[in-house]
């Protein structure tokens, strides 16, 4: 089997260089939180497999390529041959404010259901990842992801939740609704500060909402503070590590590839410190380039930013 399993949807995004009424050039990639992960994973040499639908024409045909040529398994991504491809607009409306635009409902990534899963999860992953975002995709979608994560963990499989709440996909409280229940099959939950009482109760505190998710088994919480790094709960504690200084470019995907470092040191066996710090280490490469991960280091490169001081490599 893979190192890991991710499934959901994986977009087509549409950068503008300026304001999206005033039309321009833009610039087609494939994003996706699940597929950032993947491509993270990959780069660092790890097994990464993804599951899921995508559109049957030429942009399923560019998201299939792309994954491909990073690496990533796809004989668990289905073509759909009624349904389109999610789009995402990248509106680069001022140098600071990049607004986005989703044209994703009835897409073919939105139509996962259980059936899509089966068989990649029969091969018996290391590690399933599963983000917030698939459930709030559709029915089916949320069912297959539920499915997956009680399967995967009866199966004591390790399976992990990046919470990822997106406000134009639905509201805090149908998030919550739903993300509560997947976390108690977690044993690593991901959330920034202001995402952990989508997995708690509303309002819930970090030390209150940690509190509840260790209690239910969770393992590890990590709390994703962006320019202050991030903070690992466990039973044992907790451990903080700061962010990796570097010149921020492009904050999106900077979450995911923080996943992607977590989740390599975890299938490397490293310590909880060391994780924390491949974390940082692959949230800063993210942050200091354009694109979701596209900067993203293969295993040689890791050493370019973990800890040193920036400057040219002589
Ligand atoms: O984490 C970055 C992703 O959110 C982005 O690439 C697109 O998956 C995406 C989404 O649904 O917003």
């Amino acid at each position: 089997g893979v190192d890991l399993l991710t499934f959901g949807e994986v977009l087509v995004s549409l950068r503008s260089t300026g304001p999206l009424h005033l039309g321009g050039p833009l610039t087609m990639h494939m994003v996706g939180a699940e597929s950032n992960v993947a491509v993270g994973l990959s780069r660092l040499g790890h097994r990464a497999a993804l599951a899921g639908r995508v559109s049957d024409d030429e942009l399923g045909e560019f998201v299939l390529r792309e994954l491909r040529a990073e690496g990533v398994d796809t004989d668990g991504v289905r073509r759909d041959p009624d349904r389109p491809a999610g789009l995402m607009f990248l509106e680069r409306r001022t140098a600071d404010l990049t607004r986005v635009v989703y044209r994703r409902a009835g897409s073919a990534g939105s139509a996962l259901d259980v059936d899509d899963l089966r068989g990649p999860l029969a091969a018996g992953p290391r590690l399933v990842h599963l983000t917030g975002i698939t459930p709030a995709l559709s029915d089916s979608a949320r069912a297959a992801v539920t499915w997956a994560a009680r399967e995967a963990a009866s199966a004591g499989t390790t399976v992990s939740l990046d919470v990822n709440y997106r406000t134009r996909l639905w509201s805090r409280e149908a998030a919550r609704a739903a993300l509560t229940p997947l976390a108690g099959y977690a044993s690593v939950v991901v959330a920034s500060a202001d995402e952990l009482d989508l997995v708690a109760e509303p309002g819930a505190d970090e030390d209150t909402a940690v509190a509840g998710l260790l209690r239910r088994g969770v393992h590890t919480v990590l709390v994703k503070l962006g320019a202050d790094g991030a903070r690992a709960h466990t039973r044992d504690g907790v451990v903080h590590a700061a962010a990796v200084p570097v010149t921020a470019v492009d904050t999106v995907g900077a979450g995911d590839a923080f996943t992607a470092g977590y989740l390599s040191g975890h299938l490397d066996g490293l310590d909880l410190a060391d994780r924390l710090q491949r974390a940082v280490a692959l949230g800063a490469f993210a942050v200091a380039a354009h694109g979701d991960w596209e900067g993203l280091p293969r295993r040689d490169e890791l050493s370019l930013i973990t800890g040193s001081v920036a400057g040219t490599t002589l």
